[in-house]
């Protein structure tokens, strides 16, 4: 079970439906397909999305770091090590999606080489999860829409809603009139991507009092100390901090600082030996977990939805596993499909995602 080889594949799907939010937008998956072969004729699958509004990687710079740093240095080692894996990788600064596409895809040759789901290596607590969709910036009638879209084809009823322009009716009109709209039916809660400053956030949080958002998540940047110290005190719901907490050091200054009340895990940042860590921080702190989307293509919301399933505390509420939907197209032989709200994790060993060697020929970029 030894690595002997690790690819990086760039390629890019068109959405069929742009996301945009407050700190930039998505129109192509540009995303790093990562392969990790193994002696024993194993190969694990996972894909980088590269975020330079929130990471700073871009797609060239994921395949250069993989192609001369990353796989130089994990190529020998065996699967068994993953651990080892983390520690060679985290001698690099940065370079989050990068370094957890090759933790995952590492976790996927294991299970494939054990015979063993990935869900269940990690901890097995249950093999699906409620699905929330992040309805992206449009007027107020096409959002409800794009929601009512959503619940009535694949059952979904948890919304998170961009937020963050100026002025803020802008976006508290969008959440009334999708609560006027499905009254108590649905769940709501907000990402501001820290589009807003401090106060006009907690003016925003004032104005819809009445809404009864679950949580709100990054409405003003946490480098704001103490404007969103000052917040996140007054809200009545618990904060979310997602790019402000990336590694468990971040969710820890976070929290015990005042700037945040709960996290969202993205395993696209922190691959699944990561996300373990935070995991167990956020059960040590009581802490409430999203399992969150970083415009992830279907391999990324099966990396998401597999370690989702895998604790209680990452099960317990809806995870962002839908924003492929938006895409034209994706690489898995096997859509994924969303049924009565739910999500279920692929039955078989790793993963469970096979690559269509059509559609990778037809969308990667390097040739
Ligand atoms: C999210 O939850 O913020 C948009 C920007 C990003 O970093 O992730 C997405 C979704
Ligand atoms: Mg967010």
């Amino acid at each position: 079970m030894k690595i002997t080889r690790v690819e990086a594949i760039p390629f890019a799907i068109p959405y069929r439906k742009p996301l945009k939010f407050a700190s930039g937008e998505v129109h192509v998956a540009e995303h790093v397909l990562v392969r990790v072969h193994a002696d024993n004729g194993v190969v694990g699958v996972a894909e980088a999305p590269p975020r330079p509004f929130t990471y700073g990687e871009t797609q060239a710079g994921i395949i250069a770091v993989i192609d001369s740093l990353f796989a130089p240095q994990i190529v020998g080692l065996s699967l068994l090590e993953r651990e080892t894996v983390h520690a060679r990788l985290a001698r690099t600064v940065g370079n989050p999606t990068a370094k957890s596409a090759i933790d995952m895809a590492v976790w996927d040759a294991l299970g494939r080489s054990l015979d063993v789901s990935v869900t269940e290596l990690l901890g097995g607590y249950t093999d699906r999860m409620r699905v929330s969709h992040m309805l992206g910036f449009d007027e107020p009638s096409a959002m409800v829409a794009e929601a009512e879209k959503m619940r009535d084809t694949h059952g979904i009823s948890t919304f998170k809603v961009k937020v963050g322009r100026r002025p803020v009716s802008l976006d508290t009109a969008v959440v009334r009139a999708l609560r006027e709209h499905f009254g108590d039916g649905v769940d709501l809660y907000i990402d501001g991507n820290r589009g807003w400053t401090a106060a006009e956030s907690a003016r925003a949080m004032r104005e819809m009092a009445d809404l009864d958002l679950l949580f709100a998540e990054e409405l003003c940047p946490a480098d704001d100390v103490l404007g969103r110290r000052w917040l996140v005190g007054q809200i009545g719901v618990p904060f979310i901090a997602d790019e402000s907490a990336v590694t468990p050091a971040d969710v820890t200054r976070e929290v015990l600082g005042g700037s945040a009340t709960a996290i969202s895990i993205k395993t696209a940042r922190t691959g699944f030996t990561r996300s373990q860590r935070t995991h167990h921080l956020a059960e040590g702190l009581g802490l409430e977990v999203v399992m969150g989307n970083q415009i992830d293509g279907q391999l990324g919301s099966l990396c998401t939805v597999a370690f989702g399933s895998a604790y209680e505390l990452t099960s317990r509420r809806p995870g962002e596993l839908s924003n492929f939907l938006d895409m034209s197209d994706d690489l898995l032989t096997e859509p994924l499909r969303i049924t009565g709200g739910e999500l279920t994790v692929r039955p078989g060993a790793g993963l469970g995602a096979e690559i269509d060697p059509e559609k990778l020929r037809r969308y990667r970029q390097d040739h």
